[in-house]
């Protein structure tokens, strides 16, 4: 049973640290999508009145809002930890840093970016002024790091981590080459935080910018899409602050490469209605009834890594995150990837229909994709329709390198 659930959406900086602790405590936390952005539910707000992101439930009824109360309070789930330091001052100092950076860094970095996105209105001036003020901010932590390797005392802390999320959208869109030349405090410090197993393991690689992604000028003008009536059922809540992170305006997005695709003779929409509504079997027998190779393509998917797995609900998690990041291609995949073996003895092994014949078109909108094989699968051979039926029936084991390994846990991408 999970700890708790942690209301967030994809990416939100503010909950990257509470999740990478809760894997490293190994705390099961249940993710509820709740994003600012459409519109969070309406229960949601009985959870935290003002709508925002992130917020805890405990499975025993405890509720926390308030980031930095969460990323501590699933931290200190583990009597042993180091990350909250070992004296009162290195826990006041941490304290310190994460205030520092939820309250000073990621305000006046959402300052900086949001004009410059369409988020919030666009004015030069402004935007040099939000530039110099973030510059200043981020100055006094370079300062800082010019005699400490970490914010808080000689090892790693939950304000190094807690920091490093809350900094990388700077490095997202205007910590180029030159100004990681210029801060090579905040760069070293950050490169370290980033690239410990325990911050990949949920942020992915960390990429870094030659250029700044976004420049001082004015944003196209963004059309406002028209609300879908599901969105508009949902209560929207409160318009976003100023010196908020998250956006109030869509920004428009690059067209996918498969709306350039010939219309399906059958759409996918129709399968994934099947799947949902009919028993498996049935709804086996009428996929391979309309599936048209020329509009569709088959994949197997195996994780590369996987002698680098540990418990099944955080290898479920992972999958979990992979499909998350797939959100981009939605309306062009179908699939299931399912979790075989045992504790620390397992493998992640998936089938997918996609639109078109290429998977990096539908698979590389998620950054982590590359931790994944893709394997075309031939429809007209038996044992190729066999993988498919059962890694979308979830009943039979599956064998690598010679080892049998049971079925254990699975998600479906639909
Ligand atoms: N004081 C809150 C701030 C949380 C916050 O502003 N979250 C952003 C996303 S990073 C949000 O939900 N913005 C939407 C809004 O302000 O309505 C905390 O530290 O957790």
């Amino acid at each position: 049973m999970a700890f708790g659930k942690l209301y967030t959406c994809e990416g939100n900086p503010r909950s990257t640290a509470i999740q990478a602790v809760a894997l490293a405590n190994n705390i099961e936390l249940e993710i509820v999508n709740e994003d600012p952005k459409v519109g969070v539910s309406k229960e949601y707000l009985s959870t935290n009145p003002l709508g925002k992101i992130p917020a805890f439930v405990g499975a025993d009824g405890f509720v926390l809002s308030e980031c930095i109360a969460i990323a501590i309070y699933i931290t200190s789930q583990n009597e042993k930890t180091t990350l909250l330091g070992k004296t009162k001052q290195d826990y006041a100092t941490i304290l310190k840093w994460m205030s520092y950076f939820n309250a000073e860094v990621l305000p006046s970095l959402g300052s900086w970016f949001q004009p410059l996105q369409g988020r919030i209105p666009y004015n030069k001036k402004s935007v040099e002024e939000a530039q110099a003020k973030a510059l200043k901010v981020v100055s006094v932590i370079e300062a800082h790091l010019a005699n400490n390797t970490y914010l808080a005392g000689e090892r790693i802390t939950l304000a190094d981590l807690f920091g490093t999320a809350l900094i990388s959208r700077g490095f997202q869109y205007f910590f180029d080459k030159a100004w990681r030349a210029e801060y090579p405090n905040v760069t070293r410090w950050y490169e370290t935080v980033y690239n410990q197993p325990i911050y990949t393991n949920v942020a992915g690689k960390l990429n870094f910018i030659d250029e700044p992604t976004l420049k001082n000028v004015a944003p196209k003008k963004v059309e406002t899409a028209p609300k879908a009536p599901k969105a508009a059922a949902k209560p929207k809540a409160k318009a976003v602050e100023e010196d908020d992170e998250e956006p109030v305006v869509e920004v428009p997005k690059a067209k996918h490469a498969c709306e350039s695709l010939a219309k399906p003779t059958v759409p996918i929409d129709e399968w994934k209605r099947q799947y949902s509504n009919l028993d498996t079997p049935v709804a086996l027998k009428w996929f391979w009834e309309n599936y048209n190779p020329e509009d569709y393509s088959l994949w197997a998917v195996d994780y590369k890594y996987n002698d680098e797995l540990t418990q099944v609900f955080m290898t479920s998690n992972l999958i979990g995150g992979f499909f998350t990041r797939l959100e981009a291609s939605r309306k062009y995949i179908f699939g299931c990837a399912s979790v075989y073996g045992t504790a620390n003895d397992s493998v992640i092994k998936g089938a997918f229909v996609i639109r078109g014949q290429d998977a990096f078109p539908c698979f590389d909108v998620a950054p982590d994709y590359e931790s994944y094989q893709f394997t075309k699968l031939d429809a007209s051979k038996p044992e190729d329709r066999e993988f498919v039926n059962e890694q979308w029936t979830w009943e039979k084991p599956v064998v690598v390198n010679g080892k049998e390994y049971p079925w254990a846990d699975g998600k479906v991408f639909k």
